[in-house]
């Protein structure tokens, strides 16, 4: 078992990784958190997703362009990929069913993979939409599978505004079906306007939304 300074040097080190783009360090350092017992939910909240944070600061403030926002994706998702096995999440008593998407005219996908991430690992099955998903797909999906639970990330100021028009949609067709908000623009008072029952500011956090959200319908 890693010590608290070995465990804060690796999520340092998968911080440091992701922003530098080290895809050989991302996925040395996931293999160093597995083997000396570093959690793997910590290794991905606080050191990918944190690096990842490190790097949209660096893209606002022009330090990065779309090319390095790019080389540091590919440098989460390799450490992702190793870690993503270990995690270790309470599961669900009730199988559960979730339709994650982002909206219509945005391809940021790197938080909602995450978010998917988490729903796998805490068993529920997720329908994954990808990305740049058409508004009428969410209630349609819904009714085909009858997910208990619709989820909707956004990364923009812009396109955030198809949330509302989606969860209209997934509510008009079936209003006992729960509906969760994320994604950077998107904070509590903006879910409760657009009508979602639900808002979550990370990954781990969604999970834990959704079973409160499903446990009360
Ligand atoms: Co761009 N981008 N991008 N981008 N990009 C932003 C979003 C921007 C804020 C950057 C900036 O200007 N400071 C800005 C949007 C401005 C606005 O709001 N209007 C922007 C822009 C403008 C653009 C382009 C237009 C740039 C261009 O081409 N000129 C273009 C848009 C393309 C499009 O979508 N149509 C573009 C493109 C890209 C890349 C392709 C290069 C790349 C995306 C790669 C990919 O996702 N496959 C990219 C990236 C990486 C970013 C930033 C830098 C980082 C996003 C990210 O991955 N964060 C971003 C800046 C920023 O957000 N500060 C930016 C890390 C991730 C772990 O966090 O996604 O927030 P996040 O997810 C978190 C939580 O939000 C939450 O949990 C996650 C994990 O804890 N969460 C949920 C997310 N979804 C949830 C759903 C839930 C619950 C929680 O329930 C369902």
């Amino acid at each position: 078992m890693a010590t608290t300074e070995r465990t804060a040097e690796i999520l340092q080190g998968l911080h440091d990784a992701v922003v530098d783009f080290e895809e050989d360090d991302t996925v040395a350092l996931a293999h160093a958190a597995i083997d000396e017992g570093v959690d793997a939910y910590n290794a991905i909240m606080n050191g990918l997703a944190r690096g990842m944070e490190t790097v949209g600061d660096l893209y606002a403030r022009q330090e990065y362009f779309v090319p390095e926002l790019l080389l540091c994706a590919d440098a989460l998702y390799a450490a992702l990929d190793i870690l993503r096995p270990h995690l270790q999440i309470e599961a669900q008593a009730e199988p559960r069913k979730i339709i994650l998407g982002v909206v219509e005219g945005d391809i940021h996908d790197i938080g909602k993979n995450l978010v998917k991430v988490m729903f796998d690992a805490a068993g529920w099955e997720v329908i994954d939409l990808v990305a740049d998903v058409k508004i009428e797909r969410f209630a349609e999906e819904q009714k085909r599978t009858g997910a208990q639970v619709v989820g909707i990330s956004a990364l923009m100021t812009t396109s955030m505004l198809a949330m509302p028009k989606i969860i209209k949609m997934v509510k008009d067709g079936d209003p006992n079906v729960r509906v969760l908000v994320g994604g950077a623009p998107i904070n509590s008072d903006i879910a409760a306007t657009y009508g979602a029952d639900g808002y979550a500011d990370n990954a781990g956090e969604a999970v834990a939304a959704a079973q409160i959200m499903v446990a009360r319908a």
